[in-house]
């Protein structure tokens, strides 16, 4: 398939740059040449509207504003690039992403799959968080537990994802949920811990695949590199963010995403949360960019 490369310039904290400042970033680390064995499909960046760093009165969304537009954006681009039997490849911007592909999944080739790769569980109801960022709700919406109510384009996106078409693997925010009250969804959803998934990374990727694909039609691979232990990625996050504790390494998540790929089915990829203000020297970009490498000859 040919791979459609979206850079999303988007953060959702509303600085003016921190993960907005990703696409060019990673271009500039050699993204596109990574890539270069396959045939790929670069396109202008999305178009974002400035960021503000404040909740929107209505919808009580942080960067509210730029986030409904990159959703709606977001949507009709990897619609027509799926529809036109495309691999698009989002990277950039954080786990709101989803918000986004998983209907465009839905509504280009029907019952959608996610396999969520993050050291966050993201499924804090709307009301329990504490600043209104939609990257730590995204799951919650999509399986319809919270964000009722919420204009188009989260309409679409509430309760797009059934709970058995879920996997989650590399969780490690216990302490963090803990702190805001949220309780860990996996009595609803198969989660997978970090140590779970060290354990055989390859493994946990076949059976969270062949799960998924007995109740969704096609799926989405999503990577939020927070998945990742702090000394193999810390260019992630806000200065003085509570890290996590535990997480795993650039080889284990090479195997996961690649064992993943390999069993077959997925329509489409996000990496995301690379925040090139922490990464001075850009080794973590040029990092990121061996990681997409080392995956490439498995894309569909
Ligand atoms: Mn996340």
């Amino acid at each position: 398939m040919l791979v459609r490369l979206i850079g999303v310039p988007f953060d959702g904290m509303g600085r003016k740059r921190g993960q907005a400042g990703a696409p060019a970033a990673l271009r500039a680390a050699g993204l596109e040449s990574a890539l270069s064995s396959r045939d790929i499909s670069p396109r202008p960046d999305l178009p974002v509207p400035g960021a503000r760093a404040e909740r929107d009165p209505e919808s009580g969304l942080l960067n509210g504003r730029a986030l409904l537009s990159m959703m709606r954006e977001l949507h009709a681009e990897l619609s027509a690039s799926i529809s036109a039997g495309q691999f698009p490849l989002v990277y950039g911007a954080d786990c709101s992403v989803l918000l986004a592909a998983i209907p465009a999944l839905r509504d280009t080739v029907g019952e959608p799959g996610l396999l969520f790769i993050d050291g966050h569980e993201d499924a804090t109801p709307m009301e329990r968080s504490p600043v209104g960022e939609a990257a730590n709700m995204e799951i919650a919406v999509l399986l319809g537990t919270t964000g009722e109510g919420l204009p188009q384009p989260f309409s679409r996106a509430f309760g797009a994802l059934k709970p058995d078409a879920l996997v989650m693997l590399g969780p490690h925010d216990h302490a963090w949920r803990h702190e805001l009250g949220v309780d860990s969804v996996a009595g609803r959803v198969v989660v997978r811990s970090s140590e779970e998934v060290a354990a055989d990374p390859a493994r946990s990727a076949r059976e969270a695949v062949r799960r998924i694909s007995s109740h969704a039609s096609n799926w989405w691979l999503h990577t939020d590199l927070d998945v990742l232990d702090e000394r193999d990625f810390s260019a992630r996050g806000a200065p003085g963010e509570v890290p996590l504790a535990g997480g795993l390494t650039w080889q284990h998540l090479e195997e996961v995403v690649r064992a993943a790929l390999r069993t077959g089915g997925c329509r489409g990829l996000s990496l995301v949360i690379y925040n090139p203000d922490l990464d001075a020297d850009r080794s973590q970009a040029r990092r990121i960019v061996q990681f997409v490498a080392d995956i490439a000859p498995d894309l569909p």
